[in-house]
């Protein structure tokens, strides 16, 4: 009897029917399972401090490090990634040399919100060769997983968002294909909102936010706020310049990069204010820069507004 479709394909019969390239697809089915493994740490691991720091100073946690090692792990199993960098090192990790890709994440993002168990994630964007002069839109797939009540895995290879569940069993199965983002702003997720002190247009953008009487919905992770948008269809993110930040908290290669491919891929926009976070060039690993991201329409309002 001829095979049936599934009505919820595996990760990997997904990347598959996509007719997705075999390399890209081996290893976007080794960071998932690098996600599974970064889900059964947050479970069952101490919370607590490592007793180091990461390049940007920050303490990082015992479950920065265990991420960091389980991504490492499996990039390395893959024998497909020659080198990575991650935010939590302060350089480019080799890993095998003549291998294809770069691997660029951010293992644990959030972990000020460990503690207080809400949802954080992992951040991943894949290049062929080194992205240092290259601009995010050049990325061959990018992906995040979101830990929360359950664990959600989201990636593009330029070929549609698509959203995926991992099971009691293991298995990362189809949630949901063709993720889109409209122009309906129903939320607002406003980050490094201390930088209204110093630019006077981001209270402006506040303003016009409330005065609209849309919803505020802003956990202090990327991931979870970003993903909120996405799966409601509309929205707007912003982290931009001013005060302790002044290019903006975020960084460029490890999570504005990613997540801009992302949104623009589901029909959404990005901006550093000026133009399409994918068209940034990549300079320095670290790199930070604004984001505004989200429904188009929006990004572009909110980049007018603050424009100096
Ligand atoms: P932590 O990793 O220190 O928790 O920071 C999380 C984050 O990098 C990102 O996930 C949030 O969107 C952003 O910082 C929160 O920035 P604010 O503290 O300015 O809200």
């Amino acid at each position: 009897m001829p095979c049936k479709n599934p009505e919820r394909p595996s990760l990997n019969s997904h990347l598959f029917h996509a007719e997705t390239e075999t390399e890209v697809r081996h290893l976007l089915n080794d960071i998932a399972r690098a996600g599974k493994y970064i889900h059964y740490a947050l479970q069952t691991s101490d919370t607590g401090l490592a007793g180091s720091q990461n390049t940007s100073g920050e303490e990082q946690l015992k479950l920065d490090v265990i991420s960091n090692n389980i991504v490492e792990e499996e990039l390395c199993e893959s024998h497909l990634v020659y080198a990575y960098a991650s935010e939590e090192k302060g350089a480019i990790e080799p890993l095998r040399d003549g291998a294809p890709f770069f691997v660029a994440f951010d293992p644990l993002d959030g972990s000020s919100l460990v503690d207080a168990n809400l949802s954080i994630g992992s951040i991943f964007g894949i290049y062929r060769g080194d992205p240092m002069g290259k601009t995010p839109r050049e990325q061959v797939a990018a992906l995040y997983l979101v830990y929360g009540p359950r664990t959600i895995l989201v990636y593009s290879t330029g070929k549609g968002v698509h959203a995926f569940y991992l099971n009691d069993v293991g298995e990362f199965l189809l949630l949901e294909k063709d993720l889109t983002i409209g122009d309906t702003v129903k939320t607002y997720a406003p980050g490094n909102l201390r930088a209204v002190t110093d630019t006077p247009a981001y209270r402006k953008v506040m303003e016009s936010w409330l005065d609209e009487g849309i919803t505020l919905r802003y956990s202090g992770g990327m991931v979870p706020d970003i993903h909120h948008i996405l799966i409601k269809g509309g929205g707007i993110f912003t982290n931009i310049g001013g005060n302790k930040y002044p290019q903006g908290k975020l960084r460029l290669l490890y999570e504005c990069g990613p997540f801009a491919y992302i949104v623009e891929q589901a029909g959404g926009g990005s901006s550093n204010g000026e133009r399409s976070i994918l068209d940034i060039t990549i300079t320095e690993l670290d790199q930070r820069t604004p984001i505004i991201i989200g429904s188009k329409k929006e990004v572009n309002r909110v980049a007018k507004v603050l424009k100096p």
